[in-house]
């Protein structure tokens, strides 16, 4: 770097990185959460589940292979999401409009950023025992919105690996063109097709620690497995797109407030 040129903030994305995202579909940033921002929003979710605080999404209701087959059965209120994290605690809506995650989003849009609450906005809790693995599928299947180009904000709380159901992504799938036939009715990668067997080959996993974030775009595919492990895991999932990219009107996407954030110089 020449002594003219400005040295970036070293919270900003360099030119690669941002190459990396358009070119693979997600990025991870490296313990960009401090740990007792992230040990506050632990505690918040141990005590929501101890307590049960609506709104709750269960895997039952889910109704992914293998889960309870009904709230009232074994397991049947094992927690798979808490809803509406941005209401929760004020350590959620920090952390989702946190102006350094907010300046690098701005620079992926290349626009000011909103954070549609009616998206992820969730702790994505992984049990032991009951918590169910999660097939191949993109964000984008139940969003409506002008452009299917949105960002999903993962953000670890704990350490993330295969055996206890960390997330795997399929690098550049969100560049794919499919054919129909690949896809099933809930938009999952059928997986007895051959292509897709091909495409699951390519699958990484994500090994990630606390603090970590992964940014995603809403057409990339991802899969997550079982939690083998004796503990529960917890993600901090928030949506976010570009505030020319509307949710189109009168889809589950426009139901709830979008929040627009503030962008920094
Ligand atoms: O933790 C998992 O099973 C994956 C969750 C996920 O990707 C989703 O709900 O969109």
């Amino acid at each position: 770097m020449s002594a003219a040129t400005p040295a970036l903030p070293s919270s900003l994305l360099s030119s690669e990185r941002l190459a990396d995202f358009r070119r693979d579909g997600y990025l991870i940033l490296r313990g960009l959460v401090p740990a007792a921002s992230c040990e506050r929003m632990l505690a918040v979710t141990a005590d929501h589940l101890q307590r049960a605080v609506a709104p709750l999404e269960y895997e039952a209701e889910v109704g992914y292979p293998g889960a309870p087959a009904s709230l009232t059965s074994e397991g049947g209120r094992t927690v798979r999401r808490l809803r509406g994290a941005y209401d929760r605690d004020p350590a959620f809506r920090d952390w989702a409009s946190d102006p350094a995650l907010v300046a690098i989003l701005t620079q992926l849009f290349e626009e000011p950023v909103s954070l549609p609450l009616a998206h992820h906005n969730c702790v994505m809790t992984k049990h032991p025992d009951f918590g169910t693995a999660t097939g191949w599928h993109r964000d984008i299947r139940y969003w409506s919105f002008e452009r299917p180009d949105l960002i999903s904000v993962w953000l670890a709380l704990g350490a993330e690996r295969t055996e206890n159901g960390g997330l795997s992504v399929i690098p550049g799938s969100h560049l794919l063109k499919l054919q129909a036939e690949q896809m099933d009715d809930l938009d999952f990668l059928r997986p007895e097709v051959a292509a897709n067997q091909a495409l699951f080959a390519l699958g990484v996993p994500l090994l990630l620690e606390a603090g970590d974030v992964v940014l995603f775009h809403s057409g990339l595919f991802h899969a997550a497995g079982r939690n083998s492990s004796d503990r529960v895991k917890s993600s901090v999932v928030f949506a976010y797109h570009g505030e020319s990219n509307a949710p189109r009107p009168g889809t589950r996407s426009a139901a709830l407030p979008n929040i627009s954030l503030p962008t920094f110089p």
